[in-house]
């Protein structure tokens, strides 16, 4: 039981690692929904640069507490994609680096001795941000998110969403979905199994299925209201409110990377996008490899594999744990803020019993 406990408290302490990529032309609000996911300045702000040519692939990383669980956030921006006329060489360098984490991985599973600094880089969700142009996907869209969906959760969102009416934004956000759907391009949409899930689990993830491309609206701006601060833009006839549902799909989002939905986009990579590639590459491997020496025998691979299997699925098990936790202590504070209303309700009573008395 302590044992149980004192490993509880260390893995509370050492937080969850979540990695978020985010891609999409210049001038599109990315730094800016990086800052305004994280609530700080994570990003600086950059002109396009059009003397360098292609993507620069820059990992931060940042500590983030979310609803009592610290998630130690790795935010990939990608600042020159979708700048030059020709965006083969971008196309190629983020899957590359997206790639390059699952070899660091496959190299990591067989070494005789584990290195016990390596870090697990792999990239969980990459967001999309498409151009709010009005007229569904460009070409330029439709590549990216193509190339890069049988590799990692892709989740496309519109930039800059305030650019639409109410109406506007269904109607772009029916065509995007129904681009992705003639493409056949592979995306994260919140997948649930009718027989294994729960009723909520279901009503949840149809509902963010719903939301397919996420409206973004970001600012680096407070406004002081009653309730405390808010974030907002401002334009000449109003304000938009940045964690209003009515107004954007920010915080669900938000709400979906950083709890509902982290272990399941962890899942989801380590199980079925690495679990493709490791496949994908040693058979590739066992077919060019064949004249060449085998430097371990089989055998000792074989359990090495295992060993890392092993060491993932309790990595996915902590994860679970702390979600139970999460809820848990959730309930508990409904519970008490119940009791309490009693409390105050009874006495209330109590006091009428006695006026009732004299
Ligand atoms: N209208 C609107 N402008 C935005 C939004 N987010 C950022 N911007 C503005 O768009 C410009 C580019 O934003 P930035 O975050 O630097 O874009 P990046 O090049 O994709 O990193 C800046 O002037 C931002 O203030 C948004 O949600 N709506
Ligand atoms: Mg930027």
């Amino acid at each position: 039981m302590s044992h149980r406990l004192g490993h509880r408290r260390k893995n509370l302490k050492k937080g969850l690692q979540f990695t978020i990529m985010v891609v999409g032309t210049s001038g599109l609000g990315r730094t800016t929904f990086v800052n305004t996911l994280c609530a700080k300045q994570v990003l600086r702000h950059e002109q396009p640069d059009h003397t360098t040519n292609g993507v620069r692939i820059r990992p931060v990383m940042v500590d983030l507490e979310e609803e009592g669980v610290k998630i130690n956030l790795t935010i990939v921006d990608t600042p020159g994609f979708g700048d030059s006329i020709d965006n083969e060489s971008s196309f190629n360098d983020i899957l590359g680096y997206v790639e390059k984490q699952y070899d660091d991985i496959l190299a990591e599973e067989s070494r005789i001795k584990r290195n016990p600094k390596f870090r697990d880089n792999r990239v969980h969700a990459l967001l999309y941000f498409i151009t709010p142009t009005g007229h569904g996907l460009r070409e330029l869209d439709i590549e990216l998110m193509r190339r890069l969906g049988p590799r990692v959760n892709v989740i496309p969102v519109i930039g800059k969403a305030d650019s639409f009416t109410r109406m506007e934004l269904i109607e772009f956000k029916r065509r995007v979905m129904e681009d992705i759907d003639h493409y056949k391009i592979p995306i994260y949409n919140f997948p649930f199994d009718d027989e294994e899930d729960d009723d909520d689990t279901i009503e949840e993830n149809c509902e963010l299925r719903g939301l397919l491309p996420f409206a973004i609206i970001g600012s680096e701006e407070e406004a002081a209201t009653d309730e405390g601060n808010i974030r907002i833009r401002r334009y000449p006839w109003g304000t938009a409110e940045v964690d209003n549902s009515e107004h954007c799909d920010f915080a669900k989002l938000r709400y979906a990377l950083l709890s509902s939905h982290l272990s399941d986009l962890k899942e989801i990579t380590h199980d079925f996008l690495y679990e493709n590639y490791r496949t994908e590459k040693l058979s590739r491997g066992v077919e060019d490899e064949s004249d060449e020496e085998e430097n371990e025998d089989e055998g000792t691979s074989q359990v090495r594999i295992k060993e890392e299997h092993l060491r993932m699925e309790e990595e996915k098990l902590r994860e679970k744990e702390l979600k139970v936790q999460r809820e848990i202590s959730e309930k508990r504070q409904e519970l008490l803020a119940k009791e309490e209303a009693l409390r105050s309700l009874e006495a209330r009573l109590a006091g009428t019993q006695i006026n009732n008395g004299h």
